[in-house]
């Protein structure tokens, strides 16, 4: 397979302007006529260069007219990736293309495929080919109309983009309906959706008082489970309204839920589809992160509707440029909706923890990518998440009022375009006159860039110098960085904690938080007025996505910022950073002792767990003032990720054991303490479960609490845990003593997940819990019964969501570490598997490699022996090949 290169862009040689498709379903096979009014985009008076439609080896060429006229077999070429017509006419003219595919036979999810005996499609990124030969590109952009012909006994529902023109009764038992959509769209933007599904509606009013009619799509059973979902979409709807001043531009807005998904959800226009985990709940099915995730994906979704869709991106290069974009977005909206401040910490905490190591990996890549072999390995962390990072840059830089200037300005210069990540950037710099060239290397730099912050007071002048030095590591293909805008917002802390005016010279009275602008290998800034040795409190909110190393930065001063810092992201940091060094210190004395050496011995001997950690831990805990989900966060130790990340070579299992043993300690000290947390936040009973703020506090720190007390492994607290279990009125409460008691090699674990079996055995949804829950346990020798469970009725191989509970729920375990490689070779054998099922869900399996080099010595070469292993199969996708072979370059 041969990479695809940016710098190779082109403009196409043709245009679209309008697309007429007919599908008619039927069992055996489907066929798809598609009309495109086609228009030259070459050279004035050039002659017509040959035409290259994309397609995929299971589209079947049926038909092939031009103006009405079959073109004779020496007019194209086909190969199992393309049609050519090979001597287009000059000027604009119809080309026919009808095709014969299988959708019931499609298990890659891509293209037009089935779902519990529904129709529905996939189409981004390159899924369109997979129904008919086309342009499948995004920046070329049609009107289209589809007409759908199928059974009207299996498929009452036909949906498209757009709005219904028409539908009626065709011969026999069959129907149709025909979709008109209004606005052109590249095709990845295109569904269509024909089963047997029941809806609930409702309706929106928009700011300018046009009545928009709502619709979720379920199967039958399902439908009791969207109320949830629909209230979402409402919010999602005045939010964006409110905040960017962005209405809805249709009449009609359709969500559908189906449970074979390779991706969380797709925003094609005016009909979303949703992989049904993301939509559908309940409070006896859905755990409080359910719910919440479920609020930011049909947020993200119904947001791509002016960013992605409206304006979308030019070329798979720029992807982030809606992706990074819209889940900037969707943050904001969650952070509304919810706590700002533990939204911020989740989002960061997931950034460090899957994000920055895939920065320091074989598959690291600049949020717009250079090169790729299959766009669908580059639907990433990188791209989604570090690409929301970097749009917030802008948003700290230019303040909401300047940042809403500049998206104002985006869509008036850019409305159904498809344009480049430049061209955002631009935006953001004239509707500020501002020069932001410096967010530019952001676009184009893989690699987590490590900021060095030193500071000095000068008692006599009563100033505080803060001086940075960045550097860049040099990643895959870019052994050479140059230095990035590093937006630093900082606030000082005085004796007790408080915020100090701050004063920088020539600036005059800033207030108690300012944002430095770090743009070159060195900076420098002065604080004057500063009357006492300040407290640098540094990256305030993460003011941008790099590794921040504080020189001179003492355990009091964190302490004293865990206590009292003004900024709610650098207080909890600030435990973060207390607890990595304790573990940090502990894994060293622990690596460094002798096999033969108990490990509770070796961290006793080095300190063990401090007791001013302990008290700092406390004085959070009971603190009665601190939110109870920002507290839950705060007793939260760094993720098995972010220490590995600190640590050269690591020894996963040896970490995992230190940080449970940091847990078993606080657990020992702190015993009354969490119980009588766990005791106050109990939801007294009777009360009805609801997903708002101040329910989800009391059950996120009583549960925190109860996981912590539970590293203790006494027969006491396991019998309260499955009392726990049994007893919880909500799934959020059953699964959290569940998750606890899984760990636990005790009898109360096997009932507890027993029982769960029997009381949920009919719901997928719920099921792909247990199957997680259990692929990610951490008991000794686990792998065994992981591998059983592909055999269980729970278990569907083609079912992405129960790949992704299972494989990837046990990827991030440290089963998957075992000493004796047991763990890689399930995962190795999981991949090859796969791929002969789902190219995209092997390749993300395949990802529990990339990470190798983190690794010591022994693993590394077993995960290595694996990705060989894996690279030798005859036949492999190219998704998969990207990521092995990248990783062993
Ligand atoms: N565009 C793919 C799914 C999503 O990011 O919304
Ligand atoms: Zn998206």
């Amino acid at each position: 397979p041969q990479p695809i290169f940016r710098a190779d862009y082109k403009p196409p040689a043709y245009l679209i302007d309008t697309v007429h498709l007919t599908f008619s379903l039927n069992e055996d096979v489907t066929h798809v006529t598609s009309r495109l009014a086609l228009k030259p985009n070459y050279a004035e008076n050039g002659a017509a260069p040959p035409l290259l439609l994309n397609g995929r080896d299971d589209v079947k060429l049926v038909g092939l007219k031009v103006a009405g006229q079959a073109v004779p077999e020496s007019g194209y070429e086909v190969t199992p990736k393309s049609l050519t017509l090979l001597s287009p006419p000059a000027g604009p003219f119809e080309l026919e293309v009808v095709t014969a595919i299988k959708p019931q036979d499609n298990s890659l999810l891509e293209g037009l495929y089935k779902s519990g005996g529904n129709y529905c499609t996939q189409c981004e990124a390159e899924g369109f080919r997979g129904i008919t030969y086309f342009l499948d590109r995004p920046d070329v952009m049609a009107r289209y109309t589809t007409r759908i012909e199928a059974d009207a006994g299996k498929y009452p529902v036909l949906l498209s983009n757009g709005n219904l023109k028409e539908e009626g009764q065709l011969e026999g038992s069959r129907h149709y309906a025909v979709w008109e959509d209004p606005f052109p769209k590249p095709c990845y933007l295109f569904a269509l959706v024909a089963g047997a599904l029941v809806k609930k509606e409702d309706t929106y009013t928009t700011g300018s008082g046009k009545t928009v009619t709502l619709r979720i799509y379920t199967q039958p059973a399902n439908i009791s489970q969207v109320d949830f979902a629909m209230v979402s979409l409402k919010k999602s709807m005045k939010w964006d309204e409110d905040v960017y001043g962005l209405e809805y531009d249709l009449d009609l807005f359709n969500i559908v839920a189906v449970d074979d998904f390779n991706m969380g959800a797709m925003e094609n226009k005016s009909l979303n589809i949703f992989n049904s985990r993301l939509v559908l709940a309940d409070p006896d099915s859905s755990t409080d992160g359910d719910y919440a995730r479920i609020e930011g994906v049909v947020g993200h979704e119904y947001f791509h509707n002016w960013t992605g869709n409206r304006v979308t991106c030019r070329d798979w290069f720029q992807l982030t440029l809606k992706e990074g974009l819209t889940v900037f977005r969707d943050q904001g909206f969650s952070a509304d909706m919810n706590s700002a401040p533990v939204k911020r910490i989740e989002d960061v905490a997931l950034l460090r923890a899957s994000q920055f190591s895939e920065d320091a990996g074989p598959m690291a890549h600049p949020i717009r990518p250079d090169s790729y072999i299959k766009m669908d390995n580059f639907y990433t962390v990188t791209v989604y998440e570090k690409g929301s990072e970097i749009i917030r840059l802008y948003h700290t830089l230019l303040g909401p009022q300047g940042f809403r200037k500049g998206m104002d300005l985006y869509f008036q210069r850019h409305d159904g375009q498809a344009v480049t990540c430049d061209d955002f950037l631009a935006a953001m710099a004239d509707a500020n006159g501002e020069d932001l060239s410096g967010v530019g290397r952001w676009y184009s730099q893989a690699g987590t860039p490590t900021l060095t912050v030193s500071t000095a007071y000068d008692a006599a002048k009563k100033s505080f110098t803060i001086s940075t030095h960045q550097v860049t590591p040099p990643t895959n293909g870019q052994p050479d960085k140059l230095p990035v805008l590093i937006p630093l917002k900082v606030g000082l802390l005085g004796p007790d904690g408080q915020d100090l005016p701050l004063h920088l010279e020539g600036k005059g009275d800033l207030g108690a938080s300012t944002v430095l602008r770090c743009d070159a290998e060195h900076n420098s800034f002065t604080f004057t007025d500063v009357a006492v040795e300040p407290v640098p409190s540094l990256l305030r909110g993460f003011s941008a996505p790099v590794k921040l190393v504080v020189q001179g930065q003492t355990d009091d001063h964190l302490r004293l910022m865990f206590a009292h810092d003004s900024d709610p992201f650098n207080r909890w940091e600030a435990g973060q950073r207390l607890y990595m060094k304790l573990l940090l210190q502990l894994y060293g004395a622990a690596a460094g002792a002798a096999s033969s050496v108990p490990l509770a011995d070796c961290c006793a001997a080095a300190g063990g767990v401090p007791g001013e950690l302990v008290a700092a831990f406390r004085a959070v805990l009971e603190d009665g003032k601190l939110d109870g989900s920002f507290k839950a966060m705060a007793m939260r130790l760094p993720s098995m990720a972010e220490i590995v990340d600190r640590i050269d070579e690591a020894d996963p299992v040896l970490v995992w054991q230190v940080r449970h043993y940091v847990y078993q300690q606080l657990a020992q000290q702190l015993r009354p303490q969490l119980e009588a947390a766990i005791k106050a936040n109990d939801v007294p009973p009777g009360t009805p479960y609801e997903f708002n703020a101040q329910q989800c506090a009391r059950r996120v720190l009583r549960n925190m609490s109860e996981s912590i007390l539970g590293s203790l492994e006494s027969p006491e607290i396991q019998e309260q845990l499955l009392r726990r279990f049994r007893e919880a009125t909500n799934m959020t409460d059953r699964m959290a003593a569940l998750t606890v008691l899984c760990d636990t090699d005790t009898p109360g674990r096997e009932q507890a997940l027993q029982e769960f079996y029997a009381a949920n055995k009919d719901k997928p949804l719920v099921l792909l819990k247990w199957l997680a829950v259990q692929a990610s346990c951490a008991l000794p020798g686990n792998i065994a019964k992981v591998r059983a469970l592909m055999g269980h009725p729970a278990f569907t191989i083609t079912t992405p969501n129960c790949c992704y509970s299972l494989f990837l729920g046990f990827a991030r375990s440290v089963n998957f570490h075992a000493a004796d490689g047991s763990g890689y070779e399930f995962i190795g054998d999981s991949v090859i598997k796969m791929d002969k099922i789902n190219h995209q869900v092997a390749s993300r399996i395949a990802g529990a490699f990339t990470t190798f080099k983190q690794y010591d010595k022994e693993r590394q070469a077993m995960m290595v022996a694996q990705l060989r292993r894996i690279a030798a199969v005859e036949g492999l996708s190219e998704n998969v090949f990207e990521i092995v072979t990248k990783s062993l370059q």
